[in-house]
């Protein structure tokens, strides 16, 4: 547990990772799973938690990593919804004791699941995750992975990792738009309360924390940080499955495992140090069927620090008590866009996809 300090401007708030082991196969039964999830969520209420961040695919094994041929076998590892009920899944028998559970306990939560969107008869599976409100006792958000990781193919040499994301989901559609949650900072300031057209500015940085989310491979890449960075992210919530070793790549698994956790830890350092934001990492760890998983899970704060990280590959939960005044010094500094940006150098990010070398030498 990692305390920060308090002043009189001071927005303090207790958050948690909810590290999960791992989910061991396709058939284990969804009850010992959410068992499991409700452990971690009464230990967080033991610890005054106020938001709780659980892993991406959360409820299930990893199944993008099998490969599945049987659509009512696929099936089963998605919740519904539909226009008319665009979060109808919180009342499913696979989630709901833990949404009755939380508005008893007035925890928020993020949680990653597998998401079947029915539209007009049309259907698109999409790796989702959500924000509930305990405050509100409703879902107040909901964010699509946008970078899919893998193929659409699965390798054929047989004990090869396979990584199928590109097969089961749909790229998200819902872009990064950060939300405000209420009830989680004492004395936050309140439309009502705020001039805008006096000073824009004089405010920021006093309301509602400004909650951004992305799922596992989104934390690689800087441009949906910066996304996220340009609308005033506060607290940024990740869930990650991320392979521990891929025998089908060079180095031991021991040597595997420690690049891809300095790989994790750089993403979450960097996206954080450079847009000033605390940012919360929480992964489905430990070696389930289709191979190993790293764990890592950690709370980073808006200089890049990792306050605090599991210990373990196991359920575990990682909290700390956060300050979200302390996003201000790089908001008002090193990275004060207003003053430092310069988009008018940055058209190739739009334009582009892949690289273009220049022209080689005569
Ligand atoms: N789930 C997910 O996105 N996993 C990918 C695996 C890549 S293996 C390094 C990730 O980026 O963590």
């Amino acid at each position: 547990m990692a305390t920060a300090s308090g002043s009189d401007l001071s927005r303090l708030l207790t958050v948690a990772a909810a590290q999960m082991g791992p989910v061991k196969s396709l058939s284990t039964p969804r009850s010992e799973t959410l068992e499991r999830m409700l452990k971690l969520l009464e230990q967080a209420a033991e610890k005054g938690v106020k938001l709780l961040v659980y892993p991406e695919l959360a409820f299930t094994t990893f199944f993008a990593s099998y490969i599945i041929q049987d659509p009512d076998e696929l099936a089963k590892f998605f919740e519904q919804a539909s226009p008319s009920g665009p979060y109808a899944f919180i009342n499913s028998p696979n989630i709901k004791p833990l949404i009755d559970r939380t508005d008893k306990l007035g925890i928020d939560l993020y949680f990653g699941f597998g998401e079947r969107w029915v539209d007009d008869g049309k259907t698109s599976d999409f790796n989702t995750c959500v924000y509930y409100s305990a405050s509100l006792r409703k879902c107040i958000a909901k964010y699509r992975k946008i970078h899919l990781p893998g193929r659409y193919e699965p390798l054929t040499t047989p004990g090869f990792s396979q990584q199928l994301e590109k097969r089961y989901f749909t790229v998200g559609n819902l872009g990064f738009k950060t939300f405000r949650a209420p009830g989680l900072v004492d004395g936050a300031l309140k439309a009502r309360d705020v001039d805008l057209a006096a000073d824009p500015k004089a405010s920021q940085g006093k309301g509602d924390p400004i909650i951004g989310m992305l799922l596992c491979n989104d934390r690689r890449w800087a441009e949906a940080w910066r996304c996220y960075g340009l609308q005033g992210i506060e607290l940024l919530l990740e869930g990650y499955n991320t392979t521990a070793f891929a025998p089908q790549y060079e180095g031991s698994p021991e040597w595997q495992e420690e690049e891809a956790l300095f790989h994790h830890r750089l993403s979450c350092q960097s996206g954080s140090y450079q847009n000033a934001c605390f940012s919360i990492h929480s992964a489905k760890a430990g070696v389930e069927d289709h191979g190993s998983l790293i764990g890592g899970s950690s709370i980073v704060d808006p200089n890049g620090h990792i306050i605090v990280e599991a210990k373990t590959k196991e359920d575990e939960l990682v909290y700390a008590t956060i300050d979200l005044a302390k996003c201000r010094k790089g908001k008002g500094r090193v990275f004060a866009f207003d003053d430092h940006r310069r988009p008018e150098h940055y058209s190739r990010l739009l334009e582009q996809t892949g690289v273009q070398e220049p022209p080689f030498l005569d």
